[in-house]
Order: C-alpha cells, then sequence, then structure tokens
C-alpha cells in the first residue's frame, strides 16, 4: 500500500523502513506509528522478507514523539487512548529479525523506538537522548525501562534527568549500539548485516530473538531453561541436521527454514 510518512522498500530477502517526515525530523506521530506497524506487519507476513531494517535521514532517526500533536493533548486524552501502547505492543510482536540504522538525532520516542528493534547501528553522526524532562514528562516508551537494562542505572538516570545527549561513541562504549560507523557507510553496513541474517535460517532466526528477549522479561533460572529447551527444540528441524552435516562435510549449509 502506498503510505506518507514512511517508505518501504523490498529488495532481495531485505525490507527497507525508512522514517519520512523530513519537515518534523522524523517526530511520530498517529500516521506515522500506524503505517509504521502496518509495514512490519506486511514484512512478517511476506515470505519474501528475512530481515527488516528501520532507519531515517542522516539528520534524524527521529527527534521523539510528535510534540505539536502532544500539546493538544491532555491525561484523559493519552491515557483513553492510550497513546503509542498499542503501537508499542505490535512492533515488539514482530517475530522476524529488525535492525536499526541511526544517524542523526535519536532523542525521546525516537530512542525508545530505536530500542525496541533487535539491535541497534549507529552512524558517527548519532546522537541518543530521553530529553523529555525538558517538556516536563518523562520517557513513556522504554527510555527509563529498556535504556537502564541496556546501559545501567547511573548512565540511565543521567540521561533521564538531564536530558542531554549521548554520543555514538559513548553509545557503544555503553551497550545502547553494536556497532558504529561513518554515517556515509551506515546503510551499506546496515544491509550488509541484514543479507547475513536473511541467509540463516528463520526458524533459528526467530528462536534466538525470542529467547535473547525473554531474558529481559525473566529471572535468569527461568530464562536458561527457556533457552536450554528452544535450543533441544531445534533438534527438531531439518535445518540443524543440514547445518550440522554441512559443517562436518566442509561445504556451505542450503538453509530450508524446515
Ligand atoms: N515533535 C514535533 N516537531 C519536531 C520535533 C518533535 N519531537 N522535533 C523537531 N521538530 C520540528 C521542529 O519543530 C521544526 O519544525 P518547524 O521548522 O516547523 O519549526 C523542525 O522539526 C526542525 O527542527 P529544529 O528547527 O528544532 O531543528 P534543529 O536542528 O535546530 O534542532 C533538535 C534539532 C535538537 C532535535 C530539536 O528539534 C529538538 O530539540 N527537538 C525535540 C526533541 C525532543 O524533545 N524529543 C522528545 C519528544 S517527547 C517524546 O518523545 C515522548 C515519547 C514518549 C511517548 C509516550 C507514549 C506513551
Amino acid at each position: 500500500m502506498a503510505y506518507e510518512t514512511i517508505i518501504v522498500e523490498i529488495e532481495d530477502h531485505v525490507a527497507l523502513i525508512k522514517l519520512n517526515r523530513p519537515d518534523a525530523l522524523n517526530a511520530l506521530n498517529a500516521q506515522l506509528m500506524t503505517e509504521l506497524c502496518k509495514a512490519l506487519k506486511e514484512a512478517q507476513a511476506n515470505d519474501k522478507v528475512r530481515c527488516v531494517i528501520l532507519t531515517g535521514s542522516e539528520k534524524a532517526f527521529a527527534a521523539g514523539a510528535d510534540i505539536k500533536m502532544m500539546s493538544e493533548k491532555g491525561f484523559v486524552d493519552v491515557f483513553s487512548e492510550d497513546l503509542f501502547g498499542p503501537e508499542s505492543d505490535a512492533i515488539m510482536s514482530i517475530r522476524k529479525p529488525i535492525v536499526a540504522a541511526v544517524s542523526g538525532y535519536a532523542l525521546g520516542g525516537g530512542c525508545e523506538l530505536a530500542m525496541m528493534c533487535d539491535f541497534i547501528i549507529a552512524s558517527d553522526t548519532a546522537k541518543f537522548g530521553q530529553p523529555e524532562i525538558n517538556l516536563g514528562v518523562m520517557a513513556g516508551l522504554g527510555g527509563s525501562q529498556r535504556l537502564t537494562r541496556f546501559i545501567g542505572k547511573s548512565k540511565a538516570m543521567d540521561m533521564n534527568l538531564t536530558g542531554r545527549f549521548m554520543d555514538a561513541d559513548e553509545a557503544e562504549r555503553s551497550g545502547l549500539v553494536s556497532r558504529v560507523v561513518p554515517v556515509k557507510k551506515l546503510m551499506e553496513e546496515a544491509r550488509s548485516v541484514a543479507e547475513k541474517i536473511a541467509e540463516k535460517s528463520m526458524i533459528t532466526t526467530m528462536a534466538i530473538k525470542e529467547s535473547v528477549n525473554r531474558s529481559y522479561e525473566t529471572t535468569l533460572r527461568e530464562g536458561l531453561l527457556f533457552e536450554r529447551r528452544v535450543f533441544h527444540s531445534l533438534f527438531a528441524t531439518e535445518d540443524q541436521s543440514e547445518g550440522m552435516a554441512a559443517f562436518v562435510e566442509k561445504r556451505e549449509p542450503q538453509f530450508r527454514d524446515k
């Protein structure tokens, strides 16, 4: 379908979703969030797609939730409509891998959206922040929860309480992003990473995503048991036989998602 606030391009096995509200630095409004969820669900349903890249522009991944939209709302509005709650649940329910390619500003809801992806590749110009405190509010989509688990309490408090921005180097040192590349190389790197993931068995990919995410939602003991059982269950797949046989026979595996 035609979108107005995002651009979707599918090439080979990778769906590239680009946030596209340049005049508002890709601020997240209701239309963008609805379209993003729709595009992700389409990627989920499209057998050709094996990995998604979510990106913005060179200047901004997303500068936050749309402040102009929010400025007109009161408590009853945001509470009644559960502002961005269903959308964030929908994003987190996508089982295919999603890589965030972040350049420029990833602030507030933008930083939180990047953290909802499976991992973040940043350009050397990326700036992360939770500056909601400057607007008299606080993070509402994971900036006080996921960020704290990713970078620890001290830095998360610092970011949320001061509203300061964290550059790409600090974000990599702190564990917020998996790698940093020069801005001109960002999309090339993201595509090459996505293509590498797309080569793997989709069954295994989805099992890994589920298992790593489980570690945030349960105790270590339960998480380890979950991981072990999922590991055991992968021995019911043809891709396990193929992957191990290929290693023994010194050849590349031919995965068939079975
Ligand atoms: N919302 C709406 N419009 C925005 C936003 C935004 N978050 N950010 C930038 N824009 C607009 C500007 O208003 C401006 O529009 P116009 O040209 O019409 O005036 C245009 O984008 C360009 O912005 P600037 O001129 O400000 O560009 P600069 O390069 O000077 O500055 C900054 C870039 C530093 C990124 C600056 O724009 C800024 O500080 N933006 C706001 C950042 C911010 O506070 N983000 C947090 C928003 S609150 C939030 O995200 C809450 C998420 C939780 C939702 C909870 C649901 C449960």
